[in-house]
């Protein structure tokens, strides 16, 4: 049996410590989770905001994010609420804790059983509106430049109750809606959509990252809107987290992430980052720090995720820690691996010196005069082995620690 603090001291003792310069950020209600599932209650007492910001900087975090309730108790009067924030702001600063990203709780509240900014009932939609501009007040009192939206309840069990066209138009209303809002309060803040396909509802309206990135494209103002798309959800979806946020930093919309763990086929798991799926963890951290050549992602690195209900106080921070660590050795290894010569052997083997700038350079009548005139042996080429045998062992090794 050890606490807390032994526990960091085991940790700090090799390169893959956490510090505030790696922007690891985790949500209140993340390592604040007491276990609560649908079959049985909390395992976990409940931690106070303040205790959590204490704690999560001792892990070498760089910040906290938070619903509105997560720190507010729903209901609180005015004067109860900024006596919160200005504890929770005076523990932020004792404790040099940031918070990047801020969101509004649209999902347990009982009025937003079917939906929020979707549902048939203008007086929810209002509802809504209004709690969510007293929320994004709150985050910007707090220091938020990321405000983020999961629309949990934005669905359907049953597809009769309206047309999921006008769920579409509502949702776009609200979201043009909120960004005249920031505009008028003059607020140094953007939007990040996160997509999920079901749970808490049966389906939920834009399912996906994909979904999110052409919504934005409709949106009055799309550069305030981003994406922020969390591993465990498009794996519910059985898509490659990769490509997903590969579409997204593609079209430089990757505004925030939600790392955590999943398996597919599954409920929200919402895991450790890294303790599922190994590979694709490997694959999303060298995205993320540009190891293909790529710019690479400079937001904070969220953890969307939450201990085992087996585990105690200890536990949840052991929990923390391991996110944090598995992305530092994940980046030391995706180093490693694009650095190895057998490996870009494998990935350079292809380049050509005449096509390549042939294909890059776009369309003109004298690109596509040569490329018709091209000799290219078909059945050469078709016949050739392309080495990722050797490339995924090569990644495998890598990952196992065995090279590099
Ligand atoms: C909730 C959900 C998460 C979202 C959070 C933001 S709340 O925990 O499961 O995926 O990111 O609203
Ligand atoms: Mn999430
Ligand atoms: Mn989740």
């Amino acid at each position: 049996m050890h606490d807390g603090s032994l526990l960091l001291e085991v940790h700090t003792l090799d390169s893959f410590t956490p510090t505030p310069a790696d922007r690891f950020t985790f949500g209140l209600w993340t390592v604040g989770n007491p276990g609560r599932d649908p079959f049985g209650p909390s395992v976990r007492a409940t931690q106070s905001p303040n205790r959590i910001v204490a704690k999560l900087a001792e892990c070498g975090a760089y910040g906290v994010n938070l619903h509105d309730e997560d720190l507010i108790p729903f209901g609180s009067s005015a004067q109860e609420r900024d006596r919160i924030v200005g504890e929770f702001k005076a523990a932020l600063e004792d404790n040099g804790l940031k918070v990047p990203m801020a969101t509004t709780n649209l999902f347990s509240q009982p009025i937003f059983k079917d939906g929020a900014f979707t549902s048939n009932d203008p007086r929810v939609r209002a509802f809504a509106l209004q709690k969510t501009m007293r929320a994004i007040d709150l985050g910007v009192e707090l220091g938020a430049g990321i405000y983020v939206f999961w629309g949990g309840r934005e669905g359907t069990e049953s597809d009769a109750c309206r047309s999921p066209i006008e769920a579409t138009k509502r949702f776009r209303g609200a979201i043009d809606f909120l960004c005249g809002y920031v505009r008028d309060q003059g607020y140094d803040l953007r939007f990040a959509l996160e997509a999920k396909p079901n749970e808490p509802r049966g389906d939920i309206y834009l399912a996906t990252t994909g979904h999110m990135l052409h919504f934005i494209s409709t949106l009055d103002e799309p550069e305030r809107v981003g994406v922020n798309p969390e591993v465990a959800h498009e794996t519910m979806a059985g898509l490659s987290f990769v490509h997903s946020i590969a579409q997204a930093m593609e079209a430089e919309k990757l505004f925030h992430i939600d790392l955590n763990g999943q398996r597919i086929g599954r409920f929200d798991q919402d895991l450790r980052f890294g303790s599922e799926d190994l590979k694709q963890a490997f694959l999303t951290v060298r995205l993320l720090e540009g190891g293909v050549g790529n710019a690479p992602y400079e937001g904070p690195l969220h953890f969307d995720a939450h201990a085992y209900r087996t585990e105690d106080d200890d536990g949840v921070w052991e929990f923390a820690v391991g996110c944090m660590r598995t992305y530092k050795i994940l980046k030391s290894r995706a180093v490693a691996f694009d650095a190895d010569p057998d490996v870009q052997e494998i990935i350079q083997a292809r380049r050509d010196a005449a096509l390549d700038p042939l294909l890059d350079g776009g369309y003109s009548s004298e690109a596509a005069a040569a490329i018709s005139a091209a000799t290219i042996d078909v059945t050469a080429v078709a016949q050739e082995g392309l080495g990722y045998e050797r490339l995924d062992q090569l990644l495998v090794e890598h990952l196992m620690g065995v090279r590099g």
